[in-house]
């Protein structure tokens, strides 16, 4: 196990230690004790990350396509890091699927690192473990990050919001892009990027998705054709992505977007701090077994014993036995 003191992990983290960050985003990935202590000493140092996010149904090509824009970023010469989030599966351990491929492809090369973060059972826990993970990234002085799931779940979607830019992967396949429109995917993306353009039926799916792209942010929807396998389009990907990059980053726009993720982030937060006290504090409890037992004999009602039991719980904790904050914390 872990010796490592906290201070000395942060300035690990803010050098760029690889193994560093590695074991940075592990302690938040289990919620360790530490990790936010470790946060607060990092978030000060976080902000200058353009972050990417990646979404699409399973097997439009977004891992390939990330591989391919992640050679792109080190020609020029940036500092990359990829997080794959995979709320699908259970795995821990920091490399699921094919990404372990990708990591050993890459891991000769300092300035990429990728990383990959699976789901515990509970997918609201894995979408604010993911935006601590891409803050540690931050903090560890990479240029760009870029975040990829596995398909287009609510877990995921509420993953690439948080970037400050969508591309939304899509493929000539058979209604796909109908799927993208159902998904709510057309809500979310910056940029379409229609994959597999080595294979017939693109043409048809750009023509499809313009007639519903519209503005997001001040920004024109783009649908582009790309190919993950011959390389085709990426380049022109990339520099979509730049245009973005400068005609919003400053913008007013952007700014709202960041303080509307906030505001979603903290109220999250909260929800789930308090479900958990909620948890903490009535299983095994005297009060709920005999509130349980009022209902069960119809002496009582689910509504009211709700109301009842939500005045325990937040009784219990406007008075309880809690270690008293630290002055000047
Ligand atoms: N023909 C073709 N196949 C591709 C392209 N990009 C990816 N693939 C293949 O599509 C499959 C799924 O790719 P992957 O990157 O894993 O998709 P993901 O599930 O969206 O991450 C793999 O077999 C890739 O080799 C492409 O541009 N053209
Ligand atoms: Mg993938």
């Amino acid at each position: 196990m872990s010796v490592i003191q906290l201070p000395e992990l942060s300035e690990r983290v803010l050098i760029g230690d690889r193994k560093a960050v590695s074991r940075a985003i592990s302690s938040i990935e289990n919620h360790d004790k530490g990790s936010d202590d470790l946060l607060k000493r990092l978030f000060p140092h976080t902000g200058h990350a353009f972050t990417i996010g990646i979404t699409g149904p399973p097997g439009t090509g977004k891992s390939s396509l990330v591989d391919r824009m992640v050679k792109i970023c080190r020609t020029e010469g940036k500092k990359v890091a990829v997080l794959a989030v995979d709320p699908t599966s259970p795995v821990s351990g920091g490399a699921i699927l094919g990404d372990r491929v990708r990591m050993i492809e890459h891991s000769l090369d300092p300035g990429v690192y990728i990383r990959s973060m699976a789901s515990r059972g509970d997918e609201g826990g894995l979408s604010r473990a993911a935006r601590n993970a891409i803050r540690v990234l931050d903090a560890a002085g990479n240029d760009i990050i870029i975040a990829e799931t596995v398909g287009i779940g609510q877990a995921e979607v509420e993953i690439v919001q948080v970037a400050d830019l969508v591309i939304v992967v899509l493929m000539p396949e058979l209604g796909d892009e109908i799927q993208a429109i159902k998904a709510g995917l057309m809500e979310i993306g910056d940029i379409f990027a229609i994959n597999k353009s080595d294979l017939p039926g693109s043409d048809k799916v750009i023509y499809n998705l313009e007639t519903v792209l519209g503005k997001k942010d001040n920004w024109d929807q783009e649908a582009i054709k790309v190919s993950a396998k011959t390389g085709e389009g990426i380049e022109e990907l990339m520099s979509l992505v730049e245009k973005y990059h400068r005609t919003l980053a400053n913008s007013e726009a952007a700014r709202k977007r960041r303080l509307a993720n906030l505001s979603e982030e903290l109220i999250r937060n909260v929800g789930f701090v308090l479900s958990q006290r909620a948890e903490e504090s009535l299983r095994g409890n005297k009060a709920l077994e005999t509130i349980v037992s009022k209902v069960a004999s119809r002496q009582l009602d689910p509504e009211s014993a709700t109301k009842l039991l939500v005045e325990t719980v937040t009784s219990n904790h406007a008075n309880p036995h809690r270690r008293a904050p630290r002055k000047g914390a």
